[in-house]
């Protein structure tokens, strides 16, 4: 701690300096009577870039999507009630894929706190599951401290921080500031691997399950995943980290899964678990061997039993785990070859199927043949998330993205505008219909900045994703057929230039047309509702449920009557 000389500056504007000083380009937000303060000091700072965007949840998803791309810290505010009610959404997102996001609040004067003050909401206790840190600022002398913490719990936790600021606080002087270090101090973990190297040593089926926290690290798991010819599976935000046409690469693991990668899992004798939060308890067998590589130290036993624990970064773990372990000459790669090509050669028969409109896997499979190396696709939850997981190939070089361990809806649109605003790379934001209307107010912030997004838009006219489990659960359609109105139009109502797909005959065409347009652009697909995701494994359960909501549409559930049953 030292103090500066500055005498000219407010709460709001150390905050800003704070914010600069650690690395944050953009801040979301709506402005509001109490944390005007801070949008003026933003404005007068010139040294952060304000995105207005029109509704608080877009803002924190945009926080959110920008800190799970660039593993930095970012930020959003809202004003006291209802404009910081809004956020929460988008910072559980944050929380859920462990992003670090600052999110500032503004909150009514001192004196009228606790007097059911016109737009009071007692917010530190509203956000209290939400984040790592969350404090009501009560002195403007604590505030320094309290802004370098919760940049500090931020970064260190990989998690939200809140700080809730009554207006008259934000506007205090500050004389003879005092400054705390923002910088995480960076741990350095020496785990003892003689343990994990005999485990790898003694295997003779390792399989890398890879996730987020593997980033950056292609090289390492490269050489690593040869060496002891380990098959790749990943947890969804760990796609596109190694190119899905690599032969080692089996695809995902879980509910969008693929068979491959299930079939690794199931064979192994050694799961060597790197940077995931892996959220499905029952892909994974108990008797396994698990190798759990994190930098959290809750992460190993929170979800499935780790034999070893490793507390790491994956860097510093494959660096130092390579040289440790022989070369394996049986790769265990190699034995799933056969399910691998049959798994590929399905999905390239799902995507020729004709269908009523477009065929969604094929859409997603021509997006992923035409978007350019270093594109970001970011998909939202639904079906959609179904047909990117699996069809869209993502090669070395591309990122997938998406709201993995909170999967909410309406997170594409306003996530992928803060991609398109963090990097010059191209995002294409893939959403389904039910998704797009949720967020859709952001075509605005979209235009206003004049962000090059891609916005595919499938549209079915239902929650199909719904209508499929109501199957699986042997109940009838029924509360998921969507009243929309033409998104092509709207697009074009806010000024976004689009188009429109109706069937399979021209999908490449349009999907150029669309990626080389310059600035922003959204094609809108009609796509089949009808056509069915297949689980990587069907259990019993699920295909009675199949045929019994078949056999209930049949004797008097027709799609007809459960339409109109809907309304
Ligand atoms: C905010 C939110 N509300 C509800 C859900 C439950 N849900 C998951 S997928 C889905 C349907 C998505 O519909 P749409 O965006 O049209 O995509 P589709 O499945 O039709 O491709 C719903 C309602 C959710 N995940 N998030
Ligand atoms: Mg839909």
């Amino acid at each position: 701690m030292d103090r500066s000389d500055d005498m000219s500056e407010n709460v709001a504007e150390m905050i800003v300096d704070s914010l600069v000083k650690s690395g944050v380009g953009r801040i979301y937000g709506v402005p509001g009577d109490s944390i005007n303060p801070l949008v003026e000091a933003i404005r007068r700072s010139g040294k952060i870039k304000y995105v207005q965007v029109r509704h608080e949840e877009g803002g924190a998803f945009a926080a959110s999507f920008d800190s799970k791309f660039s593993g930095g810290l970012s930020a959003c505010f809202g004003t006291s009630g209802p404009g910081s009610i809004h956020l929460l959404n988008g910072l559980y997102d944050a929380k859920m894929d462990r992003a670090s996001v600052i999110a500032i609040t503004g909150q009514v004067s001192t004196d009228l706190i606790g007097r059911n003050s016109h737009q009071e909401v007692d917010l530190a206790r509203l956000f209290d599951d939400v984040t790592v840190f969350n404090r009501l600022v009560t002195d403007a002398k604590s505030a320094p401290y309290l802004v370098a913490r919760a940049i500090r719990e931020a970064m260190l936790s990989h998690g939200v921080a809140h700080l809730n600021f009554p207006v008259n606080l934000l506007m205090q002087r500050l004389e003879n500031r005092e400054r705390y270090s923002i910088e995480p101090p960076k741990a350095v973990y020496s785990p003892d691997l003689t343990q994990v190297a005999k485990l790898i040593e003694e295997s003779r089926r390792p399989v890398l399950l890879i996730g987020a926290g593997t980033i950056g690290e292609s090289d390492l798991l490269d050489t690593f995943s040869e060496r002891i010819g380990a098959p790749i599976v990943y947890s969804l935000l760990g796609k596109g980290v190694m190119a899905d046409d690599d032969p080692r690469v089996m695809g995902g693991l879980g509910l969008l899964g693929s068979k491959p990668g299930l079939s690794a899992i199931k064979k192994s004798d050694l799961i060597i678990a790197v940077g995931s939060s892996f959220p499905y308890r029952e892909y994974i067998r108990d008797d396994r061997k698990i190798v759990h590589v994190d930098i959290d130290a809750g992460a190993p036993n929170r979800v499935f039993r780790a034999s070893a624990p490793v507390l790491s970064s994956s860097h510093d773990f494959l660096s130092s785990i390579i040289g440790k372990v022989p070369i394996k000459t049986d790769k265990f790669f190699n034995e799933l070859q056969e399910t691998r090509r049959e798994w590929h050669e399905r999905l390239a028969e799902d995507e020729k199927r004709s269908t009523e409109g477009v065929n969604p896997m094929m859409l997603a499979r021509i997006l992923s043949e035409e978007a350019e190396t270093g594109a970001t696709i970011v998909t939202d939850t639904g079906n959609t998330t179904m047909w990117i997981a699996r069809h869209f190939q993502a090669s070395s070089g591309q990122r997938f993205l998406f709201s993995g361990g909170l999967a909410s809806m309406g997170n594409a649109l306003p996530g992928a505008l803060g991609l398109a605003m963090a990097q010059d790379k191209p995002v294409i934001a893939a959403v389904g219909d039910g998704g797009l209307a949720m967020t859709m107010m952001e075509l605005s912030t979209v235009k206003k900045y004049n962000i090059p997004l891609k916005i595919v838009v499938f549209n079915n006219s239902k929650l199909a994703m719904i209508k499929f489990e109501q199957e699986v659960e042997g109940f009838p359609e029924w509360g998921i057929d969507l009243y929309n109105p033409d998104f092509s139009v709207v697009a074009k109502a806010y000024g976004i230039d689009s188009d429109r797909i109706t069937g399979n005959g021209n999908i490449r065409e349009k999907v150029r047309n669309m990626l080389d347009h310059d600035g922003p652009f959204l094609l809108e697909a009609i796509t089949d509702p009808d056509v069915r995701p297949m689980p990587p494994k069907v259990t019993i359960e699920q295909a009675a449920g199949y045929l019994t909501a078949n056999i209930r549409e049949h004797v008097g559930y027709t799609p007809e009557v459960a339409q109109k049953r809907d309304r």
